[in-house]
């Protein structure tokens, strides 16, 4: 399969919880992408600052994003044949925007058994100076307690720190175009954007069909996309790609 990885890399993947960078496309196409974007889906509706979620479903260039080969097949090469698109969120951190706190992403999310794995694209270039994204290697092989996160954070809850090492964080710097690869578990976070360059990143979340998602703790009519294979289980309600 085009894009698939070798078993050095899967083997890295289970030992770090994340694994990139890798090209989605060019630095130049990414950016006629957003400009369409902008054009067809922020100029009517800004992204808010944090989450926008699963435009997925009904926008069919945010659809190719998550749904694009050089994701997929990666994802595959995983967690085999069989995907299913359950959720896609817009981060988008302006220039002041505050600092997404370190946290799991398990904690927050209805899918049981908790299995996810997230590509998270860069559609502005992502630098530490514009706020990109901080992983903690093998921080995956924890469970860790989340606790409310002080007045001025981006999510209502985080991990406790007692439990975190931040010591061996890696900033996952990306152009424009590129993506990585984390799993359900990972430690991550993005501190606040000082700098004056928007940091605009789509993260594409994926599953297996043995995972049911909890699709009332999401919205009416939320649903999973098949994106490669079939789904055997029908555990979760599905829906077809937008036209
Ligand atoms: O983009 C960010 O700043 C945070 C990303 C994140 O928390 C995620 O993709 O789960």
């Amino acid at each position: 399969m085009a894009d698939a990885l070798t078993r050095d890399q899967i083997e890295q993947f289970r030992q770090d919880g994340y694994l990139g960078p890798f090209a989605l496309c060019s630095p130049d196409e990414m950016a006629r992408i957003a400009a369409r974007l902008d054009a067809d889906l922020f100029a009517s509706e800004p992204p808010q600052q944090g989450l926008y979620q699963s435009r997925h479903l009904d926008n069919r260039q945010v659809y190719d994003l998550c749904a694009h080969p050089a994701i997929i097949s990666r994802m595959a090469s995983i967690y085999g044949p069989d995907l299913l698109l359950w959720r896609s969120h817009f981060f988008l951190k302006e220039q002041g925007a505050a600092e997404v706190p370190w946290h799991q992403d398990t904690n927050y999310w209805p899918l049981e058994p908790p299995l996810n794995i997230s590509a998270w694209v860069a559609i502005d270039d992502a630098t530490v100076e514009n706020a990109c994204v901080h992983v903690i290697p093998g921080s995956h092989q924890t469970v860790v307690p989340h606790v409310r996160s002080p007045e001025g954070m981006l999510f209502a809850e985080m991990a406790d720190m007692e439990y975190v090492d931040t010591t061996t964080a890696v900033a996952m710097e990306l152009r424009a175009g590129e993506f990585f690869l984390f799993n359900e578990r990972t430690v991550h976070q993005s501190a606040p954007n000082n700098s004056d360059r928007r940091r605009l990143g789509l993260a594409v979340r994926v599953t297996t069909p043995v995972v049911c998602v909890d699709h009332r703790r999401l919205f009416p009519g939320h649903k999973v996309v098949v994106v490669s294979g079939e789904d055997r289980l029908g555990f979760s309600d599905a829906a077809d790609p937008p036209d």
